[in-house]
């Protein structure tokens, strides 16, 4: 039996695959469609925002399709939190919703400290440009879309983080880092910083384990790497977790 521990979590497109939702970098992903340059980043907002707007509201709609659901996977991490007693930081690097859909599935974390937090922004959110309020967003969003809080229209964008701009929760994300005693990557390819360069951040002090379908760059920074689908790695993983703390 051994004494719980804090832990941070980090997602990628990976987790979200076998739920039907592409990933960024592999053969079939996003980027292999579309340019980054041309749909995540500020500039390309700032050049063509119809054509911003229309790549993040078809990937909105896709959320709203009934058979894009939480899977094993997302389910193992929210019970997790549910049972852990020391804080969980869950910190995905997607967009999608299906994190948070299983945490509702689960019930509250076990720890008042665990939380969920979307490092990249959330696909289900709109940021107002004009007086930054960020409100719950499924539909579409265009430039004759007016903010619910200014009334202003033209300014809502996704509140979604591009490339070149700042992730959420940075300090939050570093805090737990420096005080966790088990840090786990899940179904991300390492290569979008400052995510990529939390294993390296740990120095030894917390042990790491990679989670993924294939072995990345970043693998040697790991402690340990299993490879397989995330559905079939994450519950075995968590299952072990909680037998060895009897939680
Ligand atoms: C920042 C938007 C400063 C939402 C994303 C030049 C100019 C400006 C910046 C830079 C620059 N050069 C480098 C940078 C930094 C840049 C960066 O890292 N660029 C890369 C491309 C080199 N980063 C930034 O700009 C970041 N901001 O640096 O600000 C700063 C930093 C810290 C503190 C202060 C200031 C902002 C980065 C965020 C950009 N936004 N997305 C959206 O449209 O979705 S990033 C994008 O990549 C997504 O969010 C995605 O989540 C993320 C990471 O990709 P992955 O999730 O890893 O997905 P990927 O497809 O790559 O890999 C999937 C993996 O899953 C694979 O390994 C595969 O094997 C595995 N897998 C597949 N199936 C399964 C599976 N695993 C398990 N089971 C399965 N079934």
């Amino acid at each position: 039996m051994t004494a719980p521990f804090p832990i941070v979590i980090l997602t990628g497109a990976g987790i979200s695959r076998e739920s039907g939702l592409a990933t960024f970098r592999d053969p079939d992903g996003i980027w292999a469609k579309v340019r980054i340059e041309d749909v995540a980043t500020p500039q390309a907002f700032a050049r063509d925002p119809a054509r911003v707007q229309a790549f993040y509201n078809a990937r909105r709609a896709q959320l709203r399709d009934a058979a894009i659901r939480p899977n094993a996977a997302h389910l193992a991490l929210a019970g997790l939190a549910a049972r852990w007693p020391e804080p969980v930081l869950l910190v995905t690097q997607n967009v999608d919703d299906l994190h948070d859909r299983a945490a509702a599935e689960a019930g509250p974390p076990a720890h008042p400290d665990s939380a969920l937090l979307h490092m990249h922004g959330e696909l289900l959110k709109a940021r107002c440009l004009r007086c930054d309020a960020v409100h719950a967003w499924a539909d579409d969003l265009s430039a004759t879309t007016a903010c619910p809080a200014c009334g202003e229209a033209g300014g809502l964008r996704p509140h979604i983080v591009w490339f070149g701009e700042i992730p959420l929760g940075m300090d939050r994300i570093e805090d737990a880092l420096s005080r966790c005693g088990l840090f786990v990557s899940i179904g991300t390819s390492g290569q979008v910083w400052p995510a990529a360069g939390f294993v390296a951040q740990l120095r030894g002090r917390a042990r790491s384990l990679e989670l993924n379908l294939e072995p990345t760059e970043g693998t040697r920074l790991f402690d340990e790497a299993r490879h397989g689908p995330a559905t079939q790695l994450v519950p075995d993983f968590v299952a072990t977790l909680l037998r060895g703390a009897g939680a």
